[in-house]
């Protein structure tokens, strides 16, 4: 029997709608369109659309738990595995000592409500220092910034595109990547929208994409120079007295340390470091300045640069000048329906950075992390205190992070490896057992992460489409019976935790007199595991009916809201969203600050050679999708775009092949020339490279190898402050072949 059913799309930021016929009972998708009754989405829909489908189909997709015997793999029950890695970790937590258990965390927890809400428990009672996660490959700077600014890593100002009239999208490219810190599905339409209203897009990229080919402006910049642009706006709008904080006035410090630090930096010195011509920086701040309701974005290639924290930090700052921060049509904060109360008595902590060190060469944490870049030297280091173990949660480094191919070398020297993860990819290969979750369509699910990013409000359940095989494990259910049989607990216990710990928390909140957490565990009794959670964060969230019969939303309600819940445009949220210990906004923290000597020395360094950046494409999604048949097709994706006048000096032609070389590696890939690059700088995909006979893949492996650019890029440059990696703008040599 045919059913249609409603869900959001779990493969990217943007969320949309999506509409399924399904045979339950044959667990069979007949087909998935958008849904023209989402609010957000209005039917749109990518390519990647049927990903989730796809992936669940694919018969390489593990299904079972998978022992390593004598270089085969066995497959294994559940409680075998469970017992035999809950064991063997135990023991070695025990010998040597937690951080003798690294740990990588990966990207598509982040699509994932109950993944994401364990996530906390995993980390904490693993509690290591050798902890990876993909995040210091993209938005740390960003998480720094506002766990400076605004006193916490995950509240992110998000551009107003619908109210906006002049939208500036810098390091960023949403008509590919769908928007990034800026859930907004159909970005080619929300963009022509700001174009249809009068206003005017600019983008300022090393390469014209395709977004800037729908924009009004395109100015190329050298990668990694955008903090000099930002300092140098910063600096006109002072000499020019453009500066208006309007209605925050009263709640932010450090603007006289922001516009001294600024002076030193005009349109006219920065534009031969940046390549913005000093009168087109101009034209952007006057443009921007007489615009009704301007905001200024900025994306990953802004976070994964070299001060990606200072260029990351200079958005906000620039929005905040103009007064643009928290107004209409700028950069604002949106508010989830599951937003929790502020407690009663605010958790004053200062920002966790540099509270241990990396074993090998000293650099500072930052949220509890060691930097991704670093972890092949870390997972080799041989002192008293080495690693032994390895977990990797959905994630692929050995191709997601700078010097993966060390990575791979130093984790063949672990004693134990095991990874939560459904494919045997370059990294789980060497694992010893591979743990694999459910897939999307075989739980529930809700945008728990992208209500925090998204250009309007909107809460969306997605229902479990298909019944799980009767011995398959969701992604928290695993994270917990490891932790469980590790620390010799019982996983229901923890999972009871869960609930008390929660519900102690709501009830502990001024917003609820008269509740205690009996009264919210009775109140959502009739939902178990993490729905349970998501239902008392709605009950207690902006929206919640407070656990009371009656108005206000609930699971239920929004269960029965099978196109999503729209609430509205964002609002403005400050000063009351700050969370910083003295509920103010220092624009000038010491932590960022304090960077700006290695700018200014930077600022003195000869720029020469070629620079590398990244590029994504619509059928990708970082290295995981690429087993798909449907999406491998076609022409080669893993191509160096070289501007033509390099192309002609080097050597190179259309179709030819150049040699990269980078971090002492080199590869040789296939050419294609473009007008779109800027000189001097040449463009390499990330997520290839699927190059190893061990792995489970062999559509990626045959039909769409490629070359890992994370191996040809020097994984010794990191942000500074962040720990962030430098996988756009690094130096690389290039020739024919
Ligand atoms: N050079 C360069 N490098 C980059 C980037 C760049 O722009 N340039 N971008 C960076 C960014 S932004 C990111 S986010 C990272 C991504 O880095 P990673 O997260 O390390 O890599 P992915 O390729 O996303 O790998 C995801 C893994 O999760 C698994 N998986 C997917 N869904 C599920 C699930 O439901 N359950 C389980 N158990 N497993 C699942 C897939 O099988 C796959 O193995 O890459 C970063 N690397
Ligand atoms: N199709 C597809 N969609 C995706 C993904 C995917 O792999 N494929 N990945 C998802 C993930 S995990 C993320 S984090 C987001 C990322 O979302 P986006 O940030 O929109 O991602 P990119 O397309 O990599 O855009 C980065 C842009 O920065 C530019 N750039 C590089 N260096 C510099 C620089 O120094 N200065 C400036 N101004 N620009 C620079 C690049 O040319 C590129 O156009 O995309 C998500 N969406
Ligand atoms: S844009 Fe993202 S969320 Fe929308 S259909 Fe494509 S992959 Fe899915
Ligand atoms: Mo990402």
């Amino acid at each position: 029997m045919t059913e249609t059913l409603y869900r959001s799309c779990p493969t990217c930021e943007a969320s949309c709608g999506l509409v399924l016929e399904v045979d339950r009972a044959s667990k069979q998708v007949i087909s998935i369109k958008g849904d023209p009754e989402d609010e957000r989405s209005k039917g749109y829909v990518c390519a990647k659309s049927q990903a989730f489908r796809y992936v669940y189909e694919d018969p390489e997709r593990l299904r079972q738990p998978v022992k390593k015997v004598d270089d085969q793999w066995q497959t294994i029950s559940w409680e075998q595995a469970l017992s035999e890695v809950g064991e063997k970790l135990g023991k070695l937590r025990e010998q040597h000592g937690k951080d003798s258990i690294a740990m990588y965390y990966g990207n598509p927890n982040g699509h994932n409500f109950s993944s994401m809400v364990y996530t906390e428990l995993f980390t904490q009672m693993l509690n290591t220092e050798r902890f990876f996660s993909a995040g210091s490959v993209d938005q740390q700077p960003k998480n720094l910034s506002c766990e400076l600014l605004y006193g916490n890593a995950w509240v992110f100002p998000i551009p107003d595109i619908q109210r906006t009239d002049f939208f500036v999208c810098m390091g960023g490219n949403p008509l590919v990547s769908q928007g990034s810190l800026m859930s907004a599905p159909n970005a080619e339409a929300q963009l022509k929208g700001i174009r249809e209203r009068g206003g005017q897009v600019w983008t300022i990229d090393p390469r014209r994409t395709e977004t800037a080919a729908i924009a009004d402006q395109h100015l190329f910049i050298k990668p990694g120079t955008d903090a000099y642009l930002l300092f140098a706006w910063v600096n006109v709008l002072f000499e020019d007295n453009k500066v208006s904080l309007g209605r925050l006035e009263n709640i932010v410090d450090g603007v006289d340390t922001v516009r001294d630090l600024a002076k030193a930096f005009t349109p006219e010195n920065t534009a031969d470091i940046t390549g913005v011509p000093a009168a087109q920086l101009r034209d952007l701040i006057n443009a921007f300045n007489q615009a009704e309701s301007p905001v200024l974005y900025g994306r990953i290639g802004l976070c994964t640069q070299e001060f990606g924290t200072l260029a990351s930090w200079l958005v906000d700052v620039v929005n905040l000048l103009q007064g643009r921060l928290d107004a209409p049509g700028g950069a604002m904060f949106p508010q989830a329906a599951t937003e929790l109360p502020p407690p009663a008595e605010p958790v004053q902590s200062e920002v966790g950075h540099g509270r241990f060190k990396t074993r090998v060469r000293g650099f500072p944490e930052y949220m509890g992390m060691m930097p991704a870049s670093l972890m092949a030297e870390e997972l080799a280091y041989q002192g008293d205190d080495k690693a032994r173990a390895l977990i990797t949660v959905a994630g692929n480094p050995v191709l997601s992070v700078p010097n993966g191919e060390a990575i791979r070398e130093a984790m063949q020297g672990l004693e134990l490896i095991v990874a939560l993860d459904f494919y045997i990819n370059e990294t789980t290969s060497l694992a010893d057992y591979i743990l694999p979750s459910t897939s999307q369509l075989e739980h529930s699910n809700y945008d728990f992460l992208f209500q925090t990013t998204a250009v309007r409000n909107f809460a969306r359940y997605s229902p479990q489409i298909f019944e799980p095989d009767s011995d398959a494990r969701h992604q928290y259910e695993i994270m917990t019976e490891l932790v469980a049989r590790i620390n010799g607990m019982a996983a229901d216990d923890l999972h009871a935790m869960m609930v008390e710990g929660l519900a102690a928390q709501i009830a502990s909140s001024p917003k609820f007199t008269g509740l205690d957490a009996e009264k919210i565990k009775t109140a959502t009794s009739e939902h178990s595991g993490p729905e349970r959670l998501l239902d008392m964060m709605l009950r207690a969230g902006p929206h919640g009916d407070g656990f009371e019969q009656g108005e206000g939303w609930n699971l239920q309600k929004i269960k029965a809201a099978e196109h999503g819940v729209d609430f509205g445009p964002l609002q403005p949220r400050l000063p009351d969203l700050l969370q910083t210990p003295d509920k103010r906004l220092n624009i000038a923290p010491a932590l960022i600050t304090d960077d700006v000597e290695r700018l200014t020395a930077a600022m003195q360094t000869a720029n020469s050679g070629f620079r590398l950046i990244g590029r994504r494409h619509i059928r990708d999604m970082n290295s995981w999708l690429h087993n798909i048949n449907q999406y491998v097709r076609g022409k080669n994706r893993c191509t160096l775009l070289v501007h033509p006048d390099d192309a002609e000096s080097l050597g190179l032609s259309e179709g030819g092949h150049a040699i990269v070389s980078g971090a002492g590696r080199s590869a040789t890939v296939e050419v294609e020339i473009s007008d779109s690059m800027m000189p001097g700088v040449v463009s390499l995909p990330h997520g290839f490279g699927h190059r190893f006979s061990d792995t489970g893949q062999s559509t990626a492996r045959e039909k769409s190898p490629g070359v890992s650019c994370n191996d040809l890029i020097d994984w010794t440059v990191l942000d500074v402050p962040s720990g962030t990696s430098v996988v756009n703008g690094a130096k690389i040599e290039v020739r024919a072949a």
